[in-house]
């Protein structure tokens, strides 16, 4: 069966308020993301070995690969967005108390996550990914990644909040300010519930 772009859970302009407008979401959704999908589904289509996998799977297989980099990127990106659309919420902003306690024990408080957050997010040069992660002693820590790749592919931990930080989901709303991009991220768009949800 092939991969599918997920609908959003709330309207293309349900994020404008907060700093991501509807125009945004159109692009970064509708066609960025279903281009991941559609390229994703020629190479399964191409591969007879892809078939009937998982996208989990296919990432696993084809991660660090160089001849299969374009599967790879195509699949990562299906699955970070996936993540990311559910990261994101109308009423974002607030961490939860069992978050928050695991956040302060990790980082020593809010403040200093956010400013490890933001250091992460704006100092991926080009395009990619900060993730704030579980890792399998059960403590938090934040991470960054290039272009398609992930905390799932590269085993550091399990992801519990990404934020994508290619030019394609600021620059129609920030033009090329991606700090401030970071920081609205962190204050008001933020799923936090999603990201305790996410905790083993
Ligand atoms: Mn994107």
């Amino acid at each position: 069966m092939a991969f599918e772009l997920p609908a959003l859970t709330y309207d293309h302009a349900a994020l404008a308020a907060r700093g991501m407008s509807q125009e945004t979401l159109e692009l970064h959704h509708d066609k960025h993301h279903q281009a991941y999908v559609t390229a994703l589904n020629g190479f399964v289509d191409a591969n007879a070995d892809l078939q009937g996998k998982t996208l989990e799977e296919i990432i696993a297989l084809t991660y660090g690969d160089a001849d299969r980099a374009p599967v790879f990127n195509n699949a990562g990106q299906h699955w970070n967005h996936i993540h990311f659309w559910n990261a994101l919420s109308p009423v974002g902003g607030g961490i939860p108390g069992k978050l928050e306690g695991k956040i302060v024990d990790a980082f020593g408080s809010v403040e200093q996550f956010k400013a490890d957050f933001k250091t992460a997010a704006n100092g991926q040069f080009g395009s990619g990914w900060a993730w704030l992660i579980q890792k399998s002693d059960g403590t938090l820590a934040v991470t960054k990644t290039p272009n398609g790749v992930n905390p799932l592919a590269t085993g550091e931990g399990t992801t519990l909040l990404g934020l994508d930080v290619w030019e394609h989901s600021y620059y129609v709303d920030f033009r090329n300010r991606r700090p401030d991009y970071v920081t609205n991220f962190l204050d008001n768009l933020a799923n936090y519930e999603f990201a305790e949800a996410n905790l083993a």
